[in-house]
Order: structure tokens, then C-alpha cells, then sequence
């Protein structure tokens, strides 16, 4: 499995699904979510309706999963995660790699190979990027995913909007 770090638009990848930095609720906001909800258009927020009525009536928790269609993107699914939100104190790690790891067990059973992944909890949610990015977090969630299902996926490509979070995830996939 490849893991890469690029910078762009999650919402142009060509890929075969897309995480979403989303919240509890699942019914849109700003940011990577307000993105892709604005690009896959009205057919993303009914999916999200849907599951809020039929599976998920209290939300979808933090450091969890979920997959819909991708509506007009050019993936065919988009996988919502919730990371942590540090700005109501929610600072464990281990709530954020379970976002990334979660996410990508989700792809992985709705049978895609390749994935984009944002940076999950590094906007409206006050994550360092750096802190995200780390070999403690993202990069180590996705190695350590990748080492326990060696053959579930081709790709995880880390698509960053930002040169300083793109210099942080390339700094985490430098080292060991
Ligand atoms: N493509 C790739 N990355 C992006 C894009 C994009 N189109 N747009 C923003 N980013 P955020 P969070 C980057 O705030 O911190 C929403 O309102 C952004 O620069 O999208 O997990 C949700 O509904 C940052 O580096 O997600 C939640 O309420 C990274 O994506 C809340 O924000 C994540 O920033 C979630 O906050």
C-alpha cells in the first residue's frame, strides 16, 4: 500500500473514496466538509439524512466512521469521520488515529483501493498540524493500518489545502 502526501482540493481527487472531516451531527459545516457537501451536492446531505434516521439517531461518534455515496464527486464513496475537538478539549490521540484508522476500515469494506484522506482535526477543530500529522497520529495510524491489512488498499493519499500542513504530513513520512 502507498502512502503519499499532496497538496490540493480533496474534492478534484480521482480516487476511489474520499474522507470527510465531518461532525457529530453528519448534516454539513464548513471547511473540508462544507467542500465536499458543496462539490457532491444535494444527494451527499440526503445519504447523510438517511443514515441519521435510520442507523445513527444520536450522531456518529468521535473517532468513528461511515460511508455514503459520493454523489457528483468522482470518488464513489465519501467516508465521514469525526476527529477530536480541541477547542472543547478533546486532546487524545488515540481519538484521532481511531479517526484515520476508522476511516479507513470503512473504505476498505465498501471495497475501495484508493483513498484521500484530509487533515483530519487540523482546522475548526484546533489540531497543530504537526501534531496530526505525526508518526504518532496520522502517518503511524495509516503505517500501522497498513501493516495489519497489507493487501485491503493501493492507495492512502494525504490531501492537504495548505503548505504548512503539507510540509508537516512530508516531515512525518520522512521519518521512521
Ligand atoms: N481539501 C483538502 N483539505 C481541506 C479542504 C479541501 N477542500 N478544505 C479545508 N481543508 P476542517 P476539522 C483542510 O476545519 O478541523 C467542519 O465545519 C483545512 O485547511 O475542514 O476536522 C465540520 O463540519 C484543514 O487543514 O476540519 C466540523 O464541524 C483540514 O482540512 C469541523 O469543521 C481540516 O480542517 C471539523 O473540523
Amino acid at each position: 500500500m502507498r502512502i503519499e502526501a499532496v497538496p490540493g482540493d480533496i474534492t478534484d481527487q480521482d480516487v476511489d473514496a474520499v474522507v470527510n472531516a465531518a461532525n457529530s451531527s453528519l448534516l454539513g459545516g464548513g471547511g473540508v466538509d462544507g467542500a465536499i457537501h458543496a462539490a457532491a451536492g444535494p444527494e451527499l446531505l440526503a445519504a447523510c439524512r438517511d443514515l441519521r434516521r435510520t442507523t445513527l439517531p444520536d450522531g456518529l461518534p468521535v473517532g468513528d466512521a461511515v460511508a455514503t455515496g459520493g454523489g457528483r464527486l468522482r470518488a464513489r464513496w465519501v467516508v465521514h469521520t469525526v476527529g477530536p475537538n480541541a477547542r472543547v478539549g478533546e486532546t487524545d490521540p488515540a481519538l484521532l488515529r481511531s479517526a484515520f484508522t476508522r476511516s479507513l476500515d470503512v473504505a476498505a469494506e465498501v471495497g475501495a483501493r484508493t483513498v484521500a484522506v484530509p487533515a483530519v482535526s487540523a482546522g475548526v477543530y484546533g489540531w497543530d498540524a504537526a501534531t496530526v500529522a505525526a508518526v504518532a497520529v496520522a502517518v503511524g495510524a495509516v503505517r500501522g493500518w497498513a501493516g495489519e491489512h497489507p493487501d485491503a488498499l493501493d492507495l492512502v493519499r494525504f490531501v492537504l489545502f495548505s503548505p504548512a500542513v503539507l510540509a508537516a504530513f512530508e516531515d512525518a513520512l520522512a521519518e521512521h
